[in-house]
């Protein structure tokens, strides 16, 4: 039995990891980049080894590195966290082949969802609805799919096997079109996953994005965890999380159906640990699998906010051997929970990436209010990793509630010295299709703009800049974004009459 990890991971999510050790009383082993040398995660690990260069191929993908310090630290388990290792079936045998524990699923159930034609008919066989499309697991050839397009219908989808995360994937409106789109996207899946095989889906539009939280451990009890709505998402990238999804609600036997289908996926390919089945959801409630994820998600606090489980002290314990400490009947959602990805990005510069050093930065607290982050001022933003800095999390009792409770916690919210997508969420809260959750996959790309969103409020962009001069003058190079507030927000009295009158 394990009483020290290694986690192979940085970030907000390396920070998190080692917070759950430190509350089960064992010792933690952080692992870092160069550019990660004074990061969070290195000074709350009881040890920390250098990995190589930032790049994440010189450092955190290096997984025999990371399995070499794991043995000499006497580390006996290892948290892939999520990204980089955390879905590679092979590392996941090479921790076992070194005697370690992989605080994840079996290397047989990663492969199996990591394929997801496999995922696929390997679930529709236990009896989960799919999407129309092809079946069968062995590689298909363009003459194949060509011949199969025309029963599945069109518009469809091209999807890379190897894929996830809409990568590879090709919308296809017809028969004449579609040879030109298998190329390019075996193309992209040959160069993003070594491997360019593919499988068709109808296109399903207009649909919702919602998954399904579940734990299983090694004595054969799965459970569910609700679900999430993770429909806010620009370019594959997720922007919000929240649970309930505003569109299951109060439809319990929609998410006890949802629930159920989702663990017979994870018993499929005999899951073990923390994973989550993603489903698309149509206008009349019909859903389908789409694919599993086999690792922890960056959203997993929302889940932890409303049923009060603690999702990775649970991993922990069931990669240690032991049985759940929950059952089915154990677990009720109370109230609401919504997660802001706070992203090093320029919202009004379509969302570009924005590095430097963090000047200042204040967090909001208080009632409700969770601030998974893993940087701080003086830290500096480097362009080697994801540009998610913190997730701000918060909790109501009512959807209402929690809405009031992020407005109020991004007002709070003071980051200098790069620029964050801060006001892209503060501007989403005020949206009357987020308040009234009436929001699909498409909705930030095609019917919101930060421009639309900032029309008619007070202008005080003059003064904004000569503030940005005097802070870059003092204290950084780079200007501070400052958020405009008072006259342009709409007032909590005017929001909740509208909310009340949305609810009608
Ligand atoms: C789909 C779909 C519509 N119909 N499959 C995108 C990423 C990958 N996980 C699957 N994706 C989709 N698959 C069928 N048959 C629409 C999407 C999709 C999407 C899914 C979830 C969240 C955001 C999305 C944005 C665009 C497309």
């Amino acid at each position: 039995m394990f009483n020290k990890v290694l986690i192979a991971n940085r970030g907000e999510i390396a920070v998190r990891i080692i917070r759950a050790c430190r509350e089960l009383g064992m010792q933690t082993v952080a692992v870092f980049s160069e550019a990660d040398r004074q990061a969070l995660h290195v000074r709350y690990a009881d040890e920390a080894y250098l990995l190589g260069p930032p790049p994440s191929r010189e450092s955190y993908l290096l997984g025999e590195k990371i399995i070499d310090i794991a043995l000499k630290s006497e580390a006996g388990g290892i948290h892939p966290g999520y990204g980089f290792l955390a879905e590679r079936a092979d590392f996941a045998q090479a921790c076992l082949d070194a005697g370690l524990a992989f605080i994840g699923p079996k290397p047989s159930a990663i492969a199996a969802m990591g394929d997801k034609a496999v995922a696929r008919s390997t679930v529709r066989r236990a009896g989960v609805p799919v999407v129309p499309g092809t079946e069968g697991e062995g590689s298909l050839g363009d003459e194949e799919l060509l011949s199969l397009a025309p029963e599945i219908g069109f518009p469809l989808l091209i999807k890379a096997t190897a894929g996830g995360g809409g990568k590879g994937m090709r919308e296809v409106n017809s028969l004449e079109e579609m040879p030109a789109l298998l190329h390019s996207a075996r193309r992209e899946a040959e160069a993003s996953f070594g491997d360019g095989n593919v499988y068709l889906e109808k296109l399903l539009e207009g649909a919702r994005h919602i998954e399904i939280q579940v734990l299983a451990d090694a004595h054969g009890n799965v459970i569910h965890l609700g679900e999430r709505e993770c429909s806010l998402q620009r370019r594959h990238q997720k922007l919000l999380e929240e649970t309930p999804s505003p569109f299951v609600g109060d439809d319990e036997e929609l998410r006890q159906s949802m629930g159920a289908l989702a663990v017979r996926a994870a018993q499929a390919v005999g899951y073990v640990n923390a994973g989550t089945i993603e489903f698309l959801v149509d206008k009349d409630k019909n859903y389908y699998f789409l694919e599993m994820n086999t690792r922890l998600q960056v959203e997993h606090p929302v889940t932890e906010m409303v049923t009060g489980v603690d999702i990775v002290k649970e991993q922990i314990r069931i990669a240690r051997g032991r049985q759940m400490r929950y059952t089915q009947d154990d677990i009720f959602m109370n109230g609401w929970a919504i997660e802001c990805r706070i992203n090093a990005e320029d919202p009004y510069n379509n969302f570009l990436p924005s590095t430097g050093r963090i000047t200042h930065s204040l967090l909001p607290t208080g009632p409700g209010v969770r601030v998974d982050t893993g940087v701080y001022p003086g830290f500096e933003i480097s362009p080697y990793y994801d540009s998610l800095i913190s997730k701000l999390i918060v909790w109501g009792e009512t959807r209402a509630e929690a809405i009031l409770r992020m407005r109020r916690s991004l007002e709070e919210y003071k980051i200098a010295g790069v620029r964050t997508n801060i006001p892209f969420h503060q501007n989403l809260m005020d949206s009357h299709r987020f308040m009234g959750g009436q929001y699909d996959t498409r909705f930030v790309e095609k019917r919101f703009s930060m421009e639309a969103a900032e029309e008619g409020k007070t202008d005080q962009s003059g003064i904004a800049a000569i503030i940005a001069t005097l802070v870059a003058h003092q204290q950084t190079q780079r200007a501070a974004h400052i958020i405009q507030r008072g006259e342009r927000d709409t007032s909590n009295w005017k929001w909740l009459s509208r909310w009340e009158r949305l609810q009608r």
